[in-house]
């Protein structure tokens, strides 16, 4: 899979992309990373990115010809989808993600200062993404977001394909708490079901555990649940004042 990163800042992306998972999949020849800087697409001796809003108000406006003919100037290879970075964007899930990593090529754009021409939008983006409901000072931390867990996503990124699927949001659930050494820590026991090897019994606890912090902590996710016979009886068993076994 092939990243092209459109942006003003392609410095920014340079020690997030030399280190990490990312390193490694790009030396494992799995993924390619371009940097395209708009800079070089402006025409004035200035170079301007970025000019005042016509009406007049704050800020500054990212410029359309620039932007556009940075992003046309990106060759498209095989599935390809050109990605506008915007707060105004579709919330990225790891539904999102995982489509991302059946493409042969994600074209991202990043925005910055108060916003771009909206006559670029329809060029530089087929499908435009946020990371969330805050504003972020332009799309590259965004950009480096989506590109990492798309990346991670790739088979042969990680060593462990199990890892994934057991991770949270994959089975639509929180992940369960994890430990490891020592047994005890600040007076605080590992829970004893972990120490068993017995391999049944601590599956049920994980789920039960997933489930119920789920419910705790993301009431919104709970409730679309479609929960079984059996996540309903892990529940209530679980959550029995008197249960000793998490
Ligand atoms: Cl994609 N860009 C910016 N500038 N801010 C954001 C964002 C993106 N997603 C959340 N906040």
């Amino acid at each position: 899979m092939r990243f092209d990163i459109v942006t003003i800042f392609p410095g920014m992306f340079d020690s997030v992309l030399q280190e990490t998972i990312l390193k490694r999949a790009r030396e494992k020849g799995i993924v390619e990373f371009h940097l395209h800087d708009i800079r070089e697409h402006t025409h004035d001796k200035h170079r301007s990115v970025d000019d005042t809003p016509y009406g007049g108000g704050a800020g500054m406006v990212m410029i359309a010809g620039p932007l556009c003919e940075a992003v046309e100037a990106v060759t498209r290879t095989g599935n390809s989808r050109r990605v506008f970075l915007t707060p105004q964007g579709e919330p990225f899930t790891q539904k999102i993600a995982r489509e991302f990593a059946e493409l042969d090529q994600l074209i991202l754009t990043c925005g910055r200062y108060e916003g771009i021409d909206e006559r670029a939008r329809k060029i530089i983006a087929e499908q435009e993404i946020s990371i969330g409901d805050y504003v972020l000072s332009g799309g590259e931390i965004a950009a480096m977001s989506v590109i990492d867990a798309v990346t991670r996503l790739i088979p042969g990124v990680l060593g462990n394909a199990q890892s994934i699927s057991e991770e949270s949001f994959e089975a639509g659930l929180l992940e369960y708490p994890q430990y490891t050494r020592p047994e005890e820590f600040r007076g605080e026991r590992v829970p004893p079901v972990l120490l068993t090897g017995n391999h049944a019994e601590i599956a049920r606890w994980r789920r039960a555990q997933a489930l119920m912090r789920t419910m705790k902590r993301r009431p919104d996710i709970f409730e679309k649940l479609e929960l079984s016979l059996d996540d309903r009886e892990l529940i209530s068993d679980f959550s029995q004042p008197d249960n000793t076994r998490g």
